[in-house]
């Protein structure tokens, strides 16, 4: 019967698929996010040299995951065109950041070793806007 040889095959596309395409769209937001960053700044955020550069967009920060060394600063940049966000560390260890309206920043300085996971106030609960800095010794 060929219904019945077919059905494994397409189950497991539909079950592959989902994983790939999260990473396919946060890939792409993005790197739409960094175009935004060209558009405003007229540079590559890589090419700022003192600090690591998280941009906040379309309720992700890019790259959501990021690595520093100790004494780094992180600095977030609103590249959205409307909405304004915040930085909130999870541990409470610092006072959630002011509004981050468009075009405006707010920076960090990692001084201890460690993870540290981060929100937007304002969003992190509905649009499971979350962040994380490892910061290596
Ligand atoms: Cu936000």
């Amino acid at each position: 019967m060929k219904t019945h040889s077919l059905l494994p095959a397409a189950l497991l596309l539909i079950i592959a698929t989902p994983g790939l395409a999260a990473d396919d769209e946060a890939a792409a937001l993005c790197a739409e996010a960094e175009e935004r960053y060209v558009e405003l700044f007229g540079s590559a955020s890589e090419a700022v040299e003192d600090a690591e550069i998280v941009l906040m967009y379309k309720y992700s920060f890019c790259p959501a995951a990021l690595t520093v060394k100790v004494g780094t600063t992180v600095r977030w940049v609103n590249v959205d065109k409307r909405t304004s966000h915040s930085v909130l560390l999870k541990d409470g260890s610092e006072p959630e950041s002011d509004r981050i309206f468009p075009e405006e920043t707010v920076e960090m300085t990692f001084i201890a070793p460690g993870p540290v996971d981060y929100l937007c106030g304002p969003h992190w609960e509905t649009q499971n806007m979350i962040g994380m800095i490892t910061v290596d010794p």
